[in-house]
C-alpha cells in the first residue's frame, strides 16, 4: 500500500481481443470475416491525441460501431461507413480514414453533416473528439473511485499511486479536449448509461454525471470484470439519472434502522460500561446494510441466510439483524450467572445463533444463523460457505435461490488472512460454489493499533476479491442512502449473476478497538478527527428533518421507544437465573440422527456394493485398460482390500439413504490411485461415471470431490458441510496426513472444542494418510500426538462404560490395521446415536499391502468395529507362558509379525493392536494384561519417541494395570523431524526398535 502500483494494467479498458473473442462467439462472423484492425491494449495514461487511431482506449467504442456497421453499414455515421469499408478492403487502418464533414457541435449537426461525409477536413477533429469523449467517460468508470468521498474522516489512509487522477472539469485536456469544448454536445457512446434517454450531452453535462455517478459516496471498482454484460449491469445501476432517489418510506425505515442501531450501542455503553463489546460506534450503517441485502434477497426468493461474522459489532447484529431476544443478550453481561449446559461456553461476542421470522419487509419466511466462530479472524469464512453449500444441496437448490452467505469482515483482516483469498477460490468451483456470497467489510481504517499503511500491500483492503472478478463497492458508511443503494445492488448483483460481490463500508472506529483501549496512544492523528466527528445518526437525522421527510416528534418517539424497549428487555434479564448456551446454537438439527440399520440387508448391500465397485455401470464407456484390470481383479478379489473397504462402507451407508461427500485434493482417484471412484471416458473429454451412484434407484446421493489445493480453506468447507445435518458422512482426506497442519486452526478452533464452546456435535471425518516409509520428514507423519494430546479424556482414571466414553469425549481417534475395521468405523459414524468427528491415521504402504487385507465375513451381520484386536495365535494357547505383550496400532503391526515370524517366537510374544486409541479402550486393554499376567508391558511404534502415541498411551496403560506393572518402549528415538531423509538410515532405524521389541532381556537391563 505504501508505494501503491496502480499499474497500467489496472486503468487498461477491456481489451479489443478479449471483446472480440466474446462477441465473436455471439455473432456470425460477417464482411469478410477478418478482424484484424483491433490492436492490443495500451496505456491509459498516453494522452487521447497521441494514439493512433483505431487502438488502445478507443478501441470498445469502435469495435461497437464496427459490430452495429457489421449488422446495418448505415446504422453508424457515413464516416465510420467510409472507415470500416476501407478496413474491410485491406486498406491499412490510418489509411482507411477520410475526414467526414464538421458537425459544428449541435445533435442536428451531425444529421446534416451526415450528408457530407467524405468531404471535410474538421471531421477528423470531430472524430477525435468523440474518442476522447468515449475515453472520459471510461476514465471515470475505472478510476472514478480514486477520488469518490468515500472516507468520513476525509484523512485518506488510501494511498493510491503517484499518477494523478486526470478527471474532472480541469483536466479534459489531458483527454485532447479543451475547455471551449464544454458546452460542445457529444454523442454518447454505449458503454454509458448516464444519458438516461438522451443519446447526446453537453461534455459539460457529461462530466457532471459522472462526477454524480462515481465520484460521490460510492466508489465503484468494476472495470477489471472481463465480462461485457457484467460491467453494463453495473453501469445501469450507478450511472442512469435519478438512481439514488428513495421514497419517504424507505427513508423512514433507514432512520429507524440507524436508530436501533446507534441507540442499541449507546444503551450497553450505558449499562456497562467497564465491559467489552466491540461496539460498532462509527459504522452504525452496518445495520441497515445488512437488513437492506436481506430484505433484497428475501424479495428475490432467499428463504435462508447463513452469516459469518467477527467480533466488531457482532451484538448489534445479533439484536437487531437476527432478532436475538434482548434480555438473552443482556443476561450475557451478567458474570453471575451460571451455565446450565454441557460444556465450556464461549464468550458472548463469539456466540451464534438461528431464528426463523417472517420478513417484514417482504411478508416472507426468513431463516437467518449467525455462526458461532472464535476469536481466529476470518476462519469462519468457509465453514459459513460449507454450511450454505450443505443447506442448498438438501433443499434441492442447484442455483443458490432460496440459501445464500453473507460474509462479515473487518478490513485489516480480510487483507491479511489467507484464508479469504482461499475462500474466494471455491466461490466458483462446481462442488463447492454456493452461487454467490455477499461480502460486507466494516473498513474502520484501523485494525487494532495497526494503520493500514503498514498492514496491507494493497490499496483497499478488498483487493483480494479481484481475483474472482467480484465487483467492489466502496461507500462512505456515514452516507445512510447511499450505504442503502449499494446494499440493493449487491443483493441483486448477486441474484442476477449468482457471483461473489464485495460492499466496502467505509467508516471510523469510535473508541478504541475494544470500549477499554486508549486510540490515542497510537492513533493521534486519527483520534482527533474522530472526536470532532458528528454520529452518523445524528447527521442522518439532521438532514431528514430539514427535507421534512421526518418531524423532530416522530424522530424523538422513535428514540424513546427503542429506548424503552432495551430497558425492559434489561429488567427482565434480571430476571434469568440461568445461562442456557443451547440458546445459542447456531445449527439445530431436524429430528434424530439415524440409527440402527437392517442387518438383513447388509449382506446384499455388500455383494452389490462389491459388483458396483468392479464395474462400469453406463453404457459405451471406454475404461483405460490398466483400470478396467484393476476393476476386474476386485470382481475376482477373495478377500478384501483397503479401497474395496471403503467402497464397502460407502455403498452400504448409501443404499441405506446416508449421504456421503468426500473432498480433498485428489481424492477422486486417490493420491495413492487405490480408489478410483470417478471414472473417465478415455474418448470424451470431461464425461465421467461415479459407480457409487448407480447402486440402488432410490440410494443416497454420493458426492466425490477434488478440491482446490487448500486444507485450511476446504476442511473449513467440510466442517461447514458436516455441520447442516446429521444424516450424512462428510469427510475430508488430506493428500497425506501431515498437511493437515496448514488447516489448524479449524481443527484447534471448532473440531477439536466445538461442542464443548458452541454445543453443536459434528461427524466430520478426517482421512490422514500416515506412515514411516522412507519417504522422508515430510509425507510421513499425520501427527497424531497433536490430536491425542488434545483429547478431553482423563488417563488416570479408568472409566465405567466404553459407551459413555465414545459420548463424552471430544473427538474420536483411529488407527485401524484392516479394512474391515476400517469399514466398520466409517459406518459406526454414522450408526451410533450421537456425532463426534473422526479423525482417522490412515495407511499408505498398507493400501497394497498383501496382509493387511480382510475377510468379507468380517463386514457380514454380527462383526463389528473392534477397538482392539487381540493376538488370536499361539500365544492362545499358553497364556501363562507369554512373557511380552507388545501393544502397538497402525501399520507397525505387519512389521511387528513378519520379525516375529523370522525369529520363531509367535509363542512367547503376544501383539495386541490398539485400533481405537481416543477413547482409550481401557477395558479390553485390561482384558489383555490380565490374559497374560507373567508378559512385561511394551509400547512399539515407529514413530520417534516424542511424538506418535507413546506420550498419550504409557499413562493410560499404567491406568490400566493400576500402576502394578512397568510400561516399556520400542520404537524410534526423540527428534526434531517426524522422519530421517535417509533411506538407510530409515531401515537400520526400523530394525532397531525391532530388536528392542523382541528382545526379552532388553528392558530388564534397563531396570
Ligand atoms: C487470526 C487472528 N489473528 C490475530 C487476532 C487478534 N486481533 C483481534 S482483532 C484484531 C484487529 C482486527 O482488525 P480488523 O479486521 O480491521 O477489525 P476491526 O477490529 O477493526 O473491526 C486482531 C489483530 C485475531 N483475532 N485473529
Ligand atoms: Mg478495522
Amino acid at each position: 500500500m505504501q508505494h501503491l502500483r496502480t499499474t497500467v494494467a489496472r486503468l487498461r479498458p477491456i481489451t479489443a481481443t478479449q471483446t472480440v473473442k466474446s462477441q465473436s462467439q455471439a455473432r456470425p462472423m460477417a464482411v469478410g470475416g477478418a478482424l484484424r484492425t483491433f490492436e492490443p491494449m495500451r496505456s491509459y495514461t498516453t494522452s487521447v491525441s497521441a494514439e493512433p487511431f483505431m487502438n488502445g482506449t478507443s478501441s470498445n467504442y469502435v469495435e461497437e460501431m464496427y459490430y452495429a456497421w457489421l449488422e446495418n453499414p448505415r446504422s453508424v455515421h457515413k464516416s465510420w461507413d467510409i472507415i470500416f469499408r476501407n478496413a474491410n478492403a485491406g486498406v491499412s487502418p490510418g489509411a482507411a480514414y477520410q475526414s467526414p464533414p464538421p458537425l459544428g457541435g449541435a445533435a442536428l449537426g451531425l444529421a446534416n453533416a451526415q450528408a457530407m461525409v467524405g468531404a471535410q477536413p474538421n471531421m477528423e477533429k470531430l472524430v477525435e473528439d468523440h474518442l476522447a469523449v468515449q475515453s472520459l467517460v471510461r476514465a471515470y468508470q475505472v478510476r472514478g473511485h480514486h477520488i469518490a468521498k468515500l472516507d468520513p474522516l476525509d484523512i485518506g489512509v488510501i494511498d493510491f499511486d503517484e499518477s494523478p487522477v486526470m478527471l474532472g472539469l480541469k483536466k479534459v485536456g489531458f483527454y485532447g479536449l479543451d475547455e471551449s469544448d464544454l458546452d460542445k454536445v457529444f454523442r454518447l457512446p454505449t458503454t454509458t448509461f448516464i444519458g438516461g434517454s438522451e443519446s447526446v450531452l453537453p461534455l459539460k453535462e457529461i462530466i457532471s454525471r459522472l462526477e454524480m455517478a462515481y465520484c460521490q459516496s460510492i466508489g465503484v471498482e468494476f472495470m477489471f470484470i472481463n465480462d461485457l454484460e457484467q460491467c453494463q449491469w453495473i453501469r445501469q445501476k450507478f450511472e442512469r439519472p435519478g438512481v439514488m432517489q428513495f421514497t419517504l418510506e424507505e427513508k423512514r425505515t433507514l432512520l429507524t434502522r440507524m436508530v436501533r442501531s446507534t441507540k442499541f450501542e449507546e444503551f450497553l455503553q450505558r449499562k456497562w460500561s467497564s465491559e467489552k463489546r466491540f461496539g460498532l460506534e462509527g459504522c452504525e450503517s452496518l445495520i441497515p446494510a445488512l437488513k437492506t441485502i436481506i430484505d433484497k434477497s428475501s424479495m428475490n426468493g432467499v428463504e435462508s441466510i447463513i452469516m459469518g461474522m467477527p467480533h466488531r459489532g457482532r451484538l448489534n447484529v445479533l439484536a437487531n439483524v437476527i432478532h436475538k431476544e434482548l434480555d438473552q443478550i443482556f443476561c450475557q453481561f451478567d458474570s453471575k450467572l451460571e451455565a446450565a449446559d454441557e460444556g465450556s461456553g464461549d464468550v458472548k461476542y463469539h456466540l451464534g445463533m438461528w431464528h426463523r421470522r417472517i420478513n417484514r419487509v417482504t411478508d416472507r419466511n426468513i431463516t437467518l444463523s449467525l455462526m458461532a466462530n472464535p476469536s481466529h479472524l476470518e476462519a469462519v469464512d468457509p465453514v459459513v460457505q460449507g454450511k450454505t453449500k450443505a443447506e442448498q444441496f438438501y433443499c434441492g437448490d442447484t442455483e443458490g435461490k432460496r440459501v445464500m452467505s453473507i460474509l462479515l469482515h473487518g478490513d485489516a483482516a480480510f487483507a491479511g488472512q489467507g484464508v479469504v483469498y482461499e475462500t474466494f477460490h471455491l466461490s466458483d468451483l462446481p462442488s463447492y460454489t454456493t452461487h454467490g456470497t455477499v461480502h460486507v467489510v466494516v473498513n474502520n481504517q484501523v485494525g487494532f493499533t495497526t494503520d493500514p499503511r503498514v498492514a496491507r500491500s494493497s490499496s483497499y483492503p478488498t483487493d483480494v476479491a479481484k481475483v474472482v472478478n467480484a465487483p467492489i463497492f466502496h461507500v462512505n458508511a456515514d452516507d445512510p442512502e447511499a450505504v442503502m443503494y449499494v446494499c440493493n445492488v449487491a443483493a441483486e448483483w448477486r441474484a442476477t449473476f449468482h457471483k461473489d460481490v464485495v460492499v466496502d463500508l467505509v467508516c471510523y472506529r469510535r473508541n478504541g478497538h475494544n470500549e477499554m483501549d486508549e486510540p490515542l496512544f497510537t492513533q493521534p492523528l486519527m483520534y482527533k478527527q474522530i472526536k470532532k466527528q458528528k454520529g452518523v445518526l445524528q447527521k442522518y437525522s439532521e438532514k431528514l428533518l430539514a427535507e421534512g421527510a421526518v418531524s423532530r416528534q416522530d424522530y424523538e418517539e422513535e428514540i424513546a421507544k427503542y429506548d424503552k424497549i432495551c430497558e425492559e428487555a434489561h429488567a427482565r434479564s434480571k430476571d434469568e437465573k440461568i445461562l442456557h448456551i443451547k440458546h445459542w446454537l447456531d445449527s439445530p438439527w431436524p429430528g434424530q440422527c439415524v440409527k440402527g440399520i437392517y442387518m438383513y440387508m447388509l449382506k446384499s448391500i455388500i455383494l452389490s456394493t462389491g459388483y458396483i465397485a468392479s464395474s462400469v455401470p453406463v453404457e459405451d464407456f471406454t475404461l483405460h485398460r490398466g483400470l478396467s484390470r484393476i476393476l476386474k481383479g476386485r470382481t475376482a478379489m477373495r478377500v478384501c482390500d483397503w479401497a474395496l473397504g471403503e467402497y464397502m462402507a460407502f455403498g452400504s451407508l448409501l443404499k441405506e439413504g446416508t449421504h456421503i461427500r468426500l473432498s480433498g485434493q485428489d481424492v477422486e482417484r486417490g493420491t495413492f490411485s487405490h480408489r478410483h471412484h470417478v471414472l473417465h471416458d478415455q474418448k470424451i473429454d470431461r464425461r465421467i461415471c461415479i459407480p457409487m451412484n448407480h447402486i440402488s434407484p432410490n440410494q443416497a446421493p454420493y458426492t466425490v470431490c477434488n478440491s482446490s489445493l487448500s486444507e485450511y480453506g476446504v476442511l473449513g468447507f467440510e466442517l461447514g458441510f458436516a455441520m447442516a445435518s446429521p444424516n450424512a458422512l462428510v469427510l475430508w482426506e488430506a493428500q497425506f496426513g501431515d498437511f493437515n497442519n496448514t488447516a489448524q486452526c479449524i481443527i484447534d478452533q471448532f473440531i477439536c472444542p466445538g461442542q464443548a464452546k458452541w454445543v453443536r456435535q459434528n461427524g466430520i471425518v478426517l482421512l490422514l494418510p500416515h506412515g514411516m516409509e522412507g519417504m522422508g520428514p515430510e509425507h510421513s507423519s499425520a501427527r497424531p500426538e497433536r490430536f491425542l494430546q488434545m483429547c478431553n479424556e482423563d488417563p488416570d482414571t479408568y472409566p465405567e462404560f466404553a459407551v459413555r466414553q465414545l459420548y463424552d469425549c471430544n473427538w474420536i481417534i483411529v488407527n485401524c490395521s484392516t479394512p474391515a475395521n476400517y469399514f466398520h468405523i466409517l459406518r459406526r459414524q454414522i450408526l451410533q446415536a450421537f456425532r463426534k468427528p473422526l479423525i482417522v491415521i490412515t495407511p499408505k504402504s498398507l493400501l497394497r499391502h498383501p496382509e493387511a487385507k480382510s475377510s468379507f465375513d468380517d463386514m457380514l451381520p454380527g462383526t463389528h468395529f473392534q477397538r482392539l484386536i487381540p493376538d488370536s495365535g499361539p500365544v492362545c494357547e499358553n497364556p501363562e507362558a507369554v512373557k511380552r505383550i507388545v501393544f502397538c496400532t497402525g501399520k507397525v503391526y505387519y512389521e511387528l509379525t513378519r520379525e516375529r515370524n523370522n525369529r520363531g517366537n509367535d509363542d512367547i510374544v503376544a501383539i495386541a493392536r490398539i485400533e481405537q486409541l481416543s477413547p482409550f479402550p481401557f477395558d479390553q486393554v485390561k482384558v489383555e494384561t490380565d490374559r497374560y499376567p507373567n508378559a512385561d508391558l511394551v509400547w512399539c511404534q515407529e514413530e520417534h519417541k516424542n511424538q506418535g502415541y507413546y506420550d498419550y498411551v504409557k499413562p493410560r496403560l499404567r491406568t490400566t494395570v493400576d500402576r502394578t506393572r512397568p510400561v516399556w518402549y520400542a520404537g524410534r528415538g526423540p527428534a526434531a523431524a517426524p522422519a530421517t531423509g535417509n533411506k538407510a538410515a530409515h531401515l537400520v532405524e526400523l530394525q532397531r526398535f525391532l530388536d528392542t521389541a523382541f528382545n526379552l532381556d532388553a528392558f530388564t537391563e534397563q531396570s
